[in-house]
């Protein structure tokens, strides 16, 4: 088993974040999905340099982006996004792209439940022809339903995955299985070999370790169904601007490089921009909760 890190969660450079993980020793990313902003000649050449192997990419469902829109138009350029995602992550030589369909934050539908059902087969299937032709996998990821109302668990992730075709795959999600899983165990033998990507949080989706989460009992299940590849950490610390707030010199006032779409994607999250320092120590207790389940 391996680790890499999401690099969506803080506006900041890729160098800075890179030389973070670096030191920290994270061994792969999984890097935010904006193939507009990466050139990847310069990635590789980053990734080189702090020795970080790019483990996939995950889709930033933000603005207009939506396989399960109405206007067919807005469908075919969400399908696109994803497909210049898929395009970067097989130029960084990276593995699978976390693909969540619908727009982060839009929690009420656009169309009837069959339409969407059937976009949302018609758009993955498009981006499984890409990914099949270049040896990558796609992992439909359910997140919880203040996020999304169309894939929140483990079971539609399997079925939309089973409808595209047999080497789609699924992302779970500790942080969102723990809101809306049963038994989040169960989904995990339930997805087994689908499950191509597997990303870690607690359940206050702060760092591995700073919650409730059973992490014992994930990872003994991760090896029961045969997952050995990559835990990529995913924290996304909750805004507290009280007084309770038990890390004073979390919030960043003043963050450099962060756009509006992006603070609104954080807020989506209910999240928001925090400091280096703050965001340094979660990468830190990240990596210390799951070293000993590493090979
Ligand atoms: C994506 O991996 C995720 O977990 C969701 O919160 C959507 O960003
Ligand atoms: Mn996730």
């Amino acid at each position: 088993m391996q680790i890499a890190i999401h690099n969506w969660m803080r506006a900041e450079t890729l160098e800075s974040t890179l030389q973070r993980i670096s030191g920290l020793g994270y061994t792969h990313i999984e890097i935010q999905g904006a193939p507009e902003s990466y050139d990847s000649s310069q990635v590789k050449e980053l990734l080189e340099k702090y020795q970080i192997q790019c483990w996939g990419s995950v889709t930033l469902m933000l603005e207009e982006r939506n396989l399960l829109a109405k206007n067919p138009d807005q469908r075919k350029r969400s399908i696109q996004y994803v497909l210049d995602l898929a395009q970067l992550v097989a130029d960084l030589g990276g593995s699978v792209i976390s693909l969540v369909p619908g727009t982060v934050g839009k929690i009420i539908p656009d169309a009837r439940p069959e339409e969407e059902w059937e976009w949302a087969v018609e758009g993955v299937k498009e981006i499984y022809q890409f990914t099949e032709a270049n040896g990558l996998k796609i992992g439909i990821e359910p997140i919880n339903r203040f996020e999304t109302y169309f894939i929140n668990r483990g079971a539609q992730a399997l079925a939309l995955a089973e409808a595209v075709g047999p080497n789609c795959g699924v992302c779970l999600d500790t942080f969102h299985m723990n809101i809306e899983e049963l038994d989040m165990f169960a989904t995990m033998r339930e997805v087994g070999s689908r499950l191509v990507n597997f990303h870690v949080a607690d359940n206050n989706r702060m760092a591995p370790g700073m919650g409730k989460l059973d992490w014992k009992r994930i990872m003994s299940t991760l090896k029961e169904i045969g997952y050995d590849d990559v835990l990529s950490v995913e924290f996304c610390p909750p805004i507290d601007r009280t007084p309770a707030n038990p890390y004073p010199n979390s919030i960043d006032e003043a963050p450099e490089g962060l756009s509006k779409e992006q603070l609104k994607f954080l807020q989506d999250h209910g999240s928001t921009a925090v400091t280096d320092e703050f965001y340094t120590m979660l990468t830190q207790r990240s990596i210390d909760q799951l070293k000993p389940y590493l090979k």
